[in-house]
């Protein structure tokens, strides 16, 4: 399968990310990214690829899924964020404040002048730093996204977006968990946009995808679904419990699987069974998988104990789902793993096709 990849990924690349008190190196670094294609490359999987896709329908395909008022936030951040302190130049920008949304404690409807407090209105965590580089670096990457879909809806059976920042945790108007711009959810409605009549997500990343819940969660045409850490003791932690399962004309078609911590890949595959069953009785036509590899037992954050060799077989399991597929590159932070991880998956998947 053809990988689209992020030449600008590199732009974002955080300090520190606020933990429990106290400053900690970021997990999700550049290096990330470089293994997976280096791996790509040294086992020649499918043709490496730039997003050639022209500035208005990028543009036009992140305003489907996101908020205006958010990128137009996020496009200008930095140099407000500058503005505010020319020494912050040397800073990251990080929130610190946050208007608790939905427990009408504060209000959301009003624009602060203030940045420090746009900064935390279009945020839930203090562990994604923003940066000179990042909207760029988000924008190139939802171009990765955009190109993987129109690929697949060109006939080819499968293509990844090979990116970063990740996306599975940007909500239509806030960032969080290292997640700006949500590739996988802008995949999915280019897909919708070009034809596809119904589309599931499958998510199978560590940590439960609440932006990709959040921004389908009432919609029937795009289903979504999760195979994570259960919120009751892992991030993202306010979502992603079984019990919500879709409002209004999306009811019904919203999927949590959440496992505890320690999950071996016997009973994660038999999630991802339950998962890829609940897909095709959907009657999807087209699947985009967000894809973590942070289920690895090395993992320094996530506590699922999946080893290298097990992604041969997720990739074989979720070719026999039998949909053209975009693969969305996630979370995964054993970085030194990563990269085969990656490609055992994505090499067992085409072998399988
Ligand atoms: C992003 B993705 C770790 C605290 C948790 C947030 C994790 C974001 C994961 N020190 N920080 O889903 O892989
Ligand atoms: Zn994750």
């Amino acid at each position: 399968m053809k990988t689209f990849h992020n030449p600008h990924h590199a732009l974002h690349q955080g300090r520190e990310e606020m933990f429990r008190g106290r400053m900690v190196h970021c997990h999700e670094v550049p290096a990330r990214l470089d293994y997976v294609l280096a791996e790509l490359q040294r086992r020649s999987q499918g043709g490496l690829f730039l997003p050639e896709v022209g500035d208005t329908d990028l543009d036009a395909a992140i305003a489907r899924v996101h908020d205006p008022r958010y990128t137009q936030f996020l496009a200008g951040a930095w140099d407000e964020w500058v503005a505010m302190d020319p020494a912050n130049a040397q800073r990251d920008a990080l929130p610190s404040v946050w208007p608790l949304g939905n427990k009408h404690a504060f209000r959301t409807d009003v624009l602060p002048q203030n940045f420090a407090a746009r900064l935390g209105l279009f945020s839930f965590d203090s562990g994604s730093p923003l940066m000179a580089g990042t909207w760029t670096a988000a924008r190139a990457g939802a171009a990765c996204a955009v190109a993987a879909a129109r690929e697949v809806h060109g006939g080819a059976r499968a293509a990844f977006a090979l990116t970063r920042p990740p996306g599975h945790h940007a909500g239509p108007d806030f960032f969080g968990g290292y997640c700006f711009l949500n590739n996988g959810a802008i995949a999915a409605q280019a897909l919708r946009d070009l034809g596809h009549a119904k589309v599931a997500v499958l998510d199978i990343d560590y940590h439960h995808g609440n932006g990709t819940q959040t921004i389908f969660y009432e919609r029937a045409d795009v289903m979504t679904v999760s195979i994570h850490g259960d919120p009751a003791t892992e991030y993202p932690f306010f979502l992603g419990h079984a019990n919500e399962r879709g409002a209004g004309a999306g009811e019904g078609f919203n999927l949590n699987i959440p496992l505890p911590r320690g999950t071996g890949f016997a009973a994660w595959c038999a999630a991802l069974d339950t998962a890829i069953e609940a897909v095709e009785d959907f009657g999807a036509d087209a699947l985009v998988v967000p894809m973590g590899m942070d289920t690895f037992k090395g993992d320094p954050i996530s506590g699922f104990t999946l080893e290298s060799s097990d992604y041969d077989t997720v990739g074989r399991l979720l070719a026999a789902a039998s949909l053209p597929t975009v693969f969305t590159f996630e979370g995964g932070y054993a970085v030194d793993e990563v990269g085969v991880n990656a490609v055992n998956l994505l090499e067992a998947y085409c072998r399988s096709i």
